[in-house]
């Protein structure tokens, strides 16, 4: 699901450890520990569709990152407090928990023990996640659903995060998330207080359930920042890197190969749990007190709706947010593979659908139920990229299915062909209209429509009809179905050929567009 973003508007922040509050609150902790920390916690700006996640807020603004002078623990690579200005993102409000990673590695590494230790270490007696060879899933040990996932390499939380579409945070990301904008020592304030946070001072002989300390929550409602398991972030480590970085967001990518870490844990100290604090590890390193929490970019608000007229039935622009406007405004969120990207097009942004083998990838639109039209133009603007060449299989760039009632294909079979199939069911006779692509230049962006009325379908390019089919009386469909598939790239024979499509628009209207209307709309859009 699409988020929209909430850029721009300000959210009361009320840290629960505050002031005196906090005091009264880390004695309650103590006492109610894990029971009411959920009460407790702060309410999540949002809700991670792909791993329930709660998400907090950090807006957009400036800090000061590093230790401050009169840190005596502060070390030399600490400093010298800087100020460092961050877009707008969020910090998961909690560590990854067991359970979600062990869903994660049933998920991406089902069955693959390699990729499964290399994540993470299931032999390490802190870390609660079990191999089971019969079922072949991770299962977590019983009452270890919500502790931190710990023993977990960079790499594992690196393709954790991938896996959920967020990313590790940056080391200022982190930083900023744990104490805010007030040059805070700690998450809650200035004053150490063992009882505040898992660590070694506290007594802690192994993590807590995530959240369990309402004490060791930040500004922004991040929890277990200062202890519990200690957070891998993406920065490479380079010690000084404070002396050059750059004020607006700054993240080391290039200069080591070990990883920053950050925040304390249940085996470490003070030391650690200072939000100033950092040190490093190397990528595949899997201690039993590395965790991690993940961090998304707010994207830049939405743009206004496109206008949709009378004529327009459907429309998805495809502009960072894949959303989908159907006849009259009505606005809803594509559903969209883990993986799309963005490349730059005339609005905004076209997604771009890599080819990836075997691998089916759209961006789907469920439709009300309701939502039929028995004749229109499905028309959108395409970038073709590494079609041309010998290539067996099929590679599909479009389609819309229902398997119930029809389906209606814009596909590319083998070298250069481009098919549009049109009708019900599975089995028999098709329409079908063929169209060689030889001509076609990569990056060239093209117009693409098929109008249908009765039983006749007519394939236009750039608003030129370049073949058309009538679809046999059996095969006949009754409207769109409900539910679109904007896609993709089904290779059915094994294939080492790379292709991919960006996609800038897609519109299904009640009447097809004149050539000269495209060109109109060709230029108005500045298309090349
Ligand atoms: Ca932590």
């Amino acid at each position: 699901m699409a988020h929209q973003p909430k850029a721009g508007k300000p959210r009361l922040v009320t840290s629960l450890a505050t002031g005196s509050r906090a005091l009264c609150l880390a004695a309650l902790a103590a006492v109610l520990m894990a029971m009411v920390a959920p009460a407790l916690a702060q309410e999540p700006d949002k809700i991670s569709p792909y791993d329930g996640m709660p998400q907090m807020l950090v807006p957009a603004g400036e800090f000061v990152m590093g230790a401050d002078d009169e840190d005596a623990l502060g070390r030399r690579w600490e400093f010298p407090p800087h100020r460092v200005r961050l877009r707008a993102y969020w910090i998961d409000q909690f560590e990854v928990t067991n359970a979600q990673f062990a869903q994660f590695l049933n998920k991406v590494a089902a069955g693959n023990l390699q990729t499964i230790y290399s994540y993470c270490d299931l032999g390490n007696p802190f870390c609660r996640i079990r191999y089971d060879p019969q079922s072949k899933q991770c299962v977590v040990e019983k009452g270890y659903e919500q502790h931190p996932v710990c023993a977990v390499s960079y790499t594992g939380a690196e393709a954790y995060a991938r896996s959920v579409r967020r990313r590790l945070p940056t080391e200022a990301e982190w930083e900023k998330a744990a104490r805010g904008s007030d040059q805070r020592r700690y998450p809650w304030g200035n004053r150490w207080d063992p009882k505040n946070t898992v660590t070694r001072e506290s007594g802690a002989t192994k993590p807590s359930p995530v959240g369990s300390r309402p004490a060791d929550g930040s500004p922004y409602g991040a929890m277990d920042m200062a202890g519990n398991v200690s957070e891998w972030v993406v920065d490479a480590w380079v010690e000084d890197y404070y002396l050059s970085s750059p004020t607006d967001n700054p993240v080391c990518l290039e200069g080591a190969w070990q990883r920053v870490v950050r925040g304390g844990a249940w085996c470490l100290t003070e030391w650690d749990a200072r939000v100033t604090s950092r040190r490093f590890l190397g990528p595949s390193v899997q201690r039993r007190y590395m965790g991690f929490r993940c961090a998304e970019t707010v994207p830049e608000p939405l743009p206004e709706p496109a206008p949709v007229s009378d004529q327009v039935l459907f429309y998805a622009p495809m502009d960072g947010y894949v959303y989908a406007a159907a006849a009259r405004g009505e606005r809803r969120p594509l559903k969209a593979p883990s993986d799309l990207t963005f490349v730059p097009g005339h609005r905004g942004q076209a997604v771009l659908l890599g080819d990836a083998g075997n691998v089916l990838r759209f961006l789907e639109y469920d439709a009300a139920g309701n939502f039929r039209i028995e004749e229109g133009t499905l028309a959108l603007w395409i970038q073709p990229e590494g079609w041309q060449g010998t290539d067996f299989g099929f590679r599909y760039f479009f389609m819309i299915i229902d398997e119930a009632t029809c389906k209606f294909y814009l596909y590319r079979y083998q070298q250069d062909n481009l098919l549009v199939l049109a009708g019900n069911g599975i089995e028999g006779e098709w329409g079908a209209i063929g169209y060689s692509t030889r001509e076609w230049r990569d990056g060239q962006w093209l117009h693409l429509a098929v109008t249908w009325k009765d039983r006749k379908v007519i394939l236009y390019v750039d608003g030129k009809p370049v073949g058309e089919t009538v679809v046999p009386p059996e095969k006949y469909f009754r409207g769109m179905p409900p539910d679109f598939f904007l896609g993709q790239c089904a290779n059915w024979a094994p294939t080492q050929k790379q292709a991919s499509t960006a996609f800038d628009e897609f519109v299904i209207f009640s009447r097809a567009l004149s050539p000269e209307e495209i060109v109109q709309e060709r230029n108005r859009q500045g298309l090349p």
